[in-house]
């Protein structure tokens, strides 16, 4: 398949300044007539070319003629040669959104029909040219059957309905902004709609609807809470108001993706919309926030200003997802916010930063652009979003960003606009940190710290390496932001208060004078860079740190690294000092200062994958025989106080509180450290809080717990569950990940069990990635050494690929990380690759990371 390259990018050769689009529409057969408006765009004498994929041309009418053979089909694509410069071109297609498993154009969702048209979906949809840089105005006119589709939506506003006679009716909506068409959708559906308004800060009234299916309905308050704060906050922290008289939201449940910004018509999956004690967890809840709030901020970033080409997707992905991250850190604790996103960049974005489908945050090319909505674009854009701001600061960084709306608003823009608009707002000369968007890899950071008691300095020696990546052997030094604070060892004071440090060179010395005690070094405070960090700190260092540090993320970093060192070294050695870990965590229990939801992060030890990340080869069993030893030792050691942190966060009545969401999360943590204990009544009590829980959290906590354990209380909980929630989706979905998640012996079978479940379907990418994604990120379970889980899989991405081929492609990386593993496993990891793409009629999509992965 062909390879696109940034470097080719070419401006359209016609440009389609408006487009009216009239659908006939029917699950089975649906009609597209569209009437384009084209535009000759410079000096050239090349045809039109209309992106069409798996579309006929019933017709192809210029000027209101017929056309004879003045067009060809060329791969999916439509070759019209036209005389003039402009002109209008009518086409007419029959799609069948129920034939469309893929999810990708037009489709039928639970009697819903609806659209998801980025990146290049609305090339199934009609002929157009599918590029994210030709801006149109739409008008869209639908008819359909009144009683299965009695509503009917779609961009902007609407502007006429009427019936049709035949039991049919219709509908036209315009869009009166100029947008690409990744950004069109049209929903058509027997639906509710939560309704409300908002009156943006210059006293225009927005009406606002989430549309759901009616039993649907009382789940929609949190989303519908969420919109309006995220309304709020843009115009009060970026000056961003809404732009349109409505904003519609839809939940639907079968969803490639999370959700989709289209231009005034979000549409969601409903996992992100849904939510009631009851049937969401804590995290859903903060989930459906942070979604919603993502979407609600692509109206600026992303479709007032959107991509010149896919090449620049960070340009809307990392800004959105840092501006949804700063919303969802000023709505509760910032510091537990800012700990689940680093945690979820280590787990998702490093792994990837450091294997064969490394790629910069502006990839330099592609074979299928899906496979680029990746952590990379999405977490470390964010990042790198994050480091302008901490190296402008605020005041200037909000300067930059207005400038850069106001520079590009109603056109397609590139990262380089956006470092451009920072760079002429602060006066800042922003050269190396480009580096950020063209090299990939994670850098590390190498801090020494040395004290000269008697001359009262410090020096702080800082060298930095990128690491060789896919395509990028050789790697300039990165412009790396570092908070950096010194604290004395007995006064526990901080010598002369926190500094930004600017490393941007291989080697940078800091001296420190009136250094007048042994100092500790806190730094990549609040995780300043996206790094990773070694430094010469000791086990009483980190302690010191984990208990002392102002920083909370740093007093969070300084424990997680003395359980690692501890971890790593029990699995090097066999053997291992646990008691500084156990020290560490009694304090964080017992200090009254911190809050639950923080002690409750602190306190859980890193996960078998991150373990496996910092070791040179990965041994599966190794990590969870060292991470249980120590699981079970602090769970033993601490048993008082675990029970004690249990009573004290005792559930009383629910209530959706940042103060209550904290003591779920460290009552069910406590659970879990009794339960590793071995205390003889820990099935009863998680089975009690199983039984006696009034909300999600605690059920599903109490029910992970039960999962990882051989008691009878395991399959009692787990039928309950399932005979309660047998026919809600979203939490069936829990049923599944929970078991996939499970740490027994047995994980594999059970997986390969509920595959074969009725409830099971690879049709609906929730329900895949529940078990099958679930599964893949279990280490141990899926790293069985006889290659069942590799197997697993591999047969999971044909079947899948066969449907879905993005949903497929995504299972592909846990496999590509065959050279982190011993002999025995990367065989077999390479073997169940080469087999899948020895697959006939592999997708682009599989092909390329399958590919790119034994490469
Ligand atoms: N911008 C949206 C991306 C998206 C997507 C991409 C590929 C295939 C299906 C998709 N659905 C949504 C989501 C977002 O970042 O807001
Ligand atoms: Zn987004």
């Amino acid at each position: 398949p062909p390879v696109i390259h940034r470097e080719d990018y070419r401006p359209p050769e016609w440009l389609v300044p408006d487009i009216a689009l009239d659908f006939a529409l029917d699950p089975a057969a649906t009609r597209v007539r569209a009437r384009l408006e084209v535009q000759r765009n410079g000096e050239h004498a090349h045809p039109l070319r209309l992106d069409g994929d798996g579309l006929v041309p019933l017709s192809v009418l210029v000027d209101g003629a017929p056309l004879a053979d003045s067009w060809r089909l060329d791969g999916g694509a439509l070759l019209i040669d036209l005389p003039g410069d402009t002109h209008i071109v009518e086409t007419e297609v029959e799609i069948a959104p129920e034939a469309n498993s893929q999810l990708m154009g037009l489709y039928a969702s639970g009697g819903l029909l609806c659209t998801q048209c980025e990146a290049e979906g609305f090339r199934r949809i009609t002929f157009f040219p599918d590029r994210p840089d030709v801006l149109s105005r739409y008008t869209v006119r639908m008819e359909a059957d009144r009683t299965r589709y009695p509503i009917l939506l779609a961009n902007g506003d609407p502007v006429g309905a009427g019936e049709l006679g035949d039991g049919r009716h219709w509908a036209e909506w315009r869009d009166p902004f100029l947008k690409p068409c990744y950004l069109f959708a049209l929903v058509a559906g027997d639906l509710v709609a939560n309704r409300a308004n908002f009156t943006t800060r210059s006293g225009r009234e927005v009406d606002l609807a989430i549309w759901v299916r009616e039993a649907d309905l009382p789940k929609t308050d949190h989303a519908m809470a969420a919109l309006k704060a995220s309304m709020a906050w843009d115009e009060h922290v970026y000056g961003r108001e809404y732009d349109l008289a409505m904003f519609n939201i839809v939940a639907v449940s079968d969803f490639n993706f999370g959700a989709m910004e289209n231009k005034g018509l979000n549409i969601f999956n409903s996992r992100y919309i849904l939510a009631d004690p009851e049937t969401a967890t804590d995290a859903d809840f903060d989930a459906v926030a942070g979604v919603v709030a993502h979407e609600y901020f692509h109206n600026w970033s992303g479709n007032r200003v959107t991509c010149r080409d896919w090449f620049q997707l960070s340009l809307k992905e990392g800004f959105t997802v840092f501006r949804d991250q700063c919303f969802s850190a000023d709505q509760g604790s910032a510091a537990v916010k800012r700990i689940e996103d680093v945690r979820c960049l280590r787990a998702a974005q490093f792994p990837e930063d450091a294997g064969p489908l490394a790629h910069p945050i502006r990839p330099e090319s592609y074979i299928e652009i899906s496979n680029f909505y990746t952590a990379t674009v999405y977490n470390k854009g964010a990042e790198v979003i994050r480091m302008l701001r901490t190296m402008l600061g605020a005041e200037r960084f909000r300067q930059g960003s207005d400038l850069y709306f106001e520079r590009h608003d109603g056109t397609a823009a590139t990262c380089e606009d956006f470092v451009r608009a920072m760079e002429d707002a602060s006066g800042e000369d922003l050269t190396d940190f480009r580096r950020w968007y063209s090299q990939a890899g994670t850098p590390r950071v190498k801090a020494s710290l040395s004290h000269d008691a008697p001359g009262g300095r410090a020096r702080l020696e800082l060298e930095q390496t990128v690491p060789a990546t896919p395509g990028q052997p050789e790697k300039l030094a990165m412009p790396i932001p570092l908070r950096i604070a010194l604290f004395g060892e007995r006064s526990g004071e901080i010598f002369g208060g926190e500094q930004l440090v600017l490393l941007d060179d291989e080697k940078h010395e800091i001296l420190f004078e009136g250094i007048s005690e042994r100092p500790i070094l806190s730094i990549n405070r609040g995780f300043s860079a996206p790094v990773i960090v070694e430094t010469n700190r000791t086990a009483d260092d980190l302690a010191f740190l984990s208990a002392h540090d102002d920083d909370p993320f740093a007093r969070y970093e300084a424990m997680q690294q003395l359980m690692l060192d501890t971890l790593v070294a029990r699995i090097a050695h066999g053997s291992a000092d646990h008691a500084p870990v156990i020290q560490a965590v009694r304090d964080t229990l017992a200090d009254p200062a911190l809050d639950a939801a923080f002690v409750a992060e602190a306190v859980l030890l890193p996960s078998e994958s991150f373990i496996g990340d910092q070791m040179p080869l990965v041994d599966p069993d190794a990590i969870h025989r060292a991470r249980e030893a120590l699981r079970t030792d602090l769970g033993r050691s601490l048993l008082t106080d675990w029970r004690e942190a249990y009573a004290a966060n005792a559930a009383n009545r629910y209530e959706y509180s940042p103060t209550a969401k904290g003591a779920r999360r460290l009552r069910t943590v406590s659970l879990g450290y009794i339960a590793a204990s071995g205390a003889a009544d820990a099935p009863a009590l998680a089975f009690d809080q199983f039984g006696q829980a009034d909300n999600m959290t605690d059920r599903q906590g109490a029910l992970g717990v039960l999962a990882n354990s051989m008691s009878p209380e395991r399959e009692k909980a787990l039928a309950a569950f399932y005979e309660r929630y047998r026919g809600d989706a979203l939490v069936l979905d829990k049923w599944f990940t929970t078991q996939a998640l499970s740490t027994r012996d047995d994980t594999v079978e059970q997986v390969e069990r509920l595959a074969a479940h009725p409830d099971f379907t690879i049709a609906n990418p929730n329900r895949l990635r529940s078990l099958v994604g679930a599964f893949a990120a279990n280490q141990r379970a899926f790293h069985d050494l006889a290659g069942r889980g590799y197997r697993f899989l591999a047969d999971m991405v044909l079947r899948v690929d066969r449907l879905n081929p993005q949903t497929a492609a995504k299972l592909v990386p846990p496999l590509g990380r065959w050279r982190r593993f011993d002999a025995t496993r990367a065989a077999r990891m390479r073997a169940e690759l080469e087999r899948v793409l020895a697959a006939p009629d592999l997708s682009r999509d599989v092909f390329e990371q399958v590919s790119k992965s034994l490469a």
